[in-house]
């Protein structure tokens, strides 16, 4: 039997620190709109520089994977210029993890692009597909060897949104069309950098990382709501998994585009990789601007968690379930909470791994799971007080890191699991 993948994860830009990128640049000009006294980033966790002792934590909390990125920015700086020194401290880290014993997991797109990236060759462009995988190319040409999981893109749709939808990522721009547009150029990157993976490490396995929201109507009488609810859902959670069975990417959006294009995706893809971290109610509303609203409630009493989310554990199991309709392996790439209440942080894991340990029994093809985050890192849009990680970051001190009580608890269960099924 293959062994469980148990990990944690992290992205490069959340938690290396010490680097340009769009993000950084956006920031710089104002983009992100906070109130400007707290710069927002600040060095992420300054994993960069600490990554030898980080590793050593990964060790204790008896993880066999670690997912993370690796920064395109810092391998790429300037169009078509790599760094040497960026790669040759990429593989010193690769190394290390393969020397513990860790697999590792990495995600070549999470979020972040080169500062020239949106001026030179935007996901608006057929040239984004082409840099994109002559970057993935790099990779592969160092790490094919010695990495067998790569995920090629973190929640295409969730970034298309931002970027291109409410343009809160950088480059800000606000167009339902172009935004499925970048979302089309970036599912044949994808179809690219899965067959370069494959002519470079044909037993490779390789995923997307893909976000999934429970969405429920906020007045379940009311059938605005319901409907309102569906369309979510079917926009959401199932367009593009649907795309990869049905070779074409297809959607009606009443009032924002309708799009309907073909596309090679069929067997393009070893597992599906699911975030999951709640559930949303939403309103329908009479207002042309804003036609929905979304609200969090605390049905449960777990408790909203800092970033304001309700958790809700049995919605895991609904997307668990759903995705084993797709006939692929499934691993839930990331599942967290930010909180300041460890106990808080352990029940959360525990009625998480609940599901996860059913779904398994019921012979769901669920192959891994990593909680997010390993460290307290950068949150996108809110900065660094929404405590994720099982590892607590001292932002003021030097970025000292303490294991939390959760981390203890977390290295604990995967003892106790990798022991049964070896047992
Ligand atoms: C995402 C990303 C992570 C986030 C995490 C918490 O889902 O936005 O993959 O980078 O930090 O999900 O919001």
């Amino acid at each position: 039997m293959d062994r469980f993948l148990w990990g944690v994860a992290t992205s490069a830009f959340q938690v290396e620190g010490f680097v340009e990128n769009d993000m950084t640049a956006w920031e710089k000009q104002g983009g992100f709109n906070h109130d400007g006294k707290h710069p927002l980033y600040q060095n992420g966790s300054a994993h960069w520089l600490r990554w030898r002792d980080d590793f050593e934590l990964l060790k204790q909390l008896k993880v066999n994977a670690y997912r993370f990125s690796m920064e395109w920015a810092r391998i790429e700086p300037q169009f078509g210029t790599f760094d040497r020194q960026a790669l040759d401290q990429y593989e010193r880290m690769v190394d290390r993890l393969l020397e513990l014993n860790i697999e590792p997991f990495l995600t070549l797109h999470h979020f972040t692009h080169p500062a020239w990236f949106h001026k030179k060759t935007p996901w608006t462009s057929k040239q984004a597909q082409d840099v994109f995988c002559r970057f993935t190319e790099v990779l592969l040409k160092r790490f094919a060897d010695r990495i067998s999981y790569w995920i090629t893109f973190n929640e295409p749709l969730v970034w298309a949104l931002a970027a291109y939808g409410d343009g809160k990522f950088p480059p800000g721009e606000s167009d339902a069309k172009a935004m499925m547009r970048v979302l089309l150029n970036i599912l044949k990157a994808h179809q690219c950098a899965y067959s370069l993976i494959k002519s470079y490490r044909p037993q490779a396995k390789i995923g997307m990382a893909k976000h999934f929201i429970t969405f429920e109507a906020h007045r379940k009488w009311f059938a605005a709501d319901r409907s309102l609810a569906d369309l979510l859902h079917h926009f959401f959670n199932e367009m593009i998994p649907v795309a990869f069975e049905t070779n074409r990417l297809q959607f009606h959006f009443p009032l924002l585009f309708d799009v309907d294009e073909a596309i090679n995706l069929k067997n393009q893809i070893d597992f599906w990789g699911v975030n999951y971290y709640y559930r949303m109610f939403v309103a329908f509303r009479l207002n042309i601007r804003r036609p929905f609203q979304f609200i969090f409630k605390d049905k449960l009493g777990f408790g909203l968690t800092d970033m304001g989310w309700e958790v809700y554990p049995a919605g895991l199991s609904k997307v668990l379930r759903y995705m084993g309709k797709f006939n692929k392996d499934i691993i839930i790439t990331e599942n967290g909470i930010a909180t300041l209440d460890e106990s808080q942080r352990m029940r959360f894991i525990d009625a998480h791994l609940e599901q996860v340990f059913k779904a398994r029994e019921n012979g769901l093809p669920v192959k891994g799971y990593f909680y997010w985050s390993f460290l307290d890192n950068y949150e996108w849009l809110e900065g660094k007080n929404k405590r994720f990680g099982l590892v607590q970051v001292d932002y003021e001190n030097d970025f000292r890191r303490a294991g939390k009580q959760s981390a203890r608890h977390y290295a604990r269960i995967i003892e106790i699991d990798l022991n049964n099924r070896q047992g």
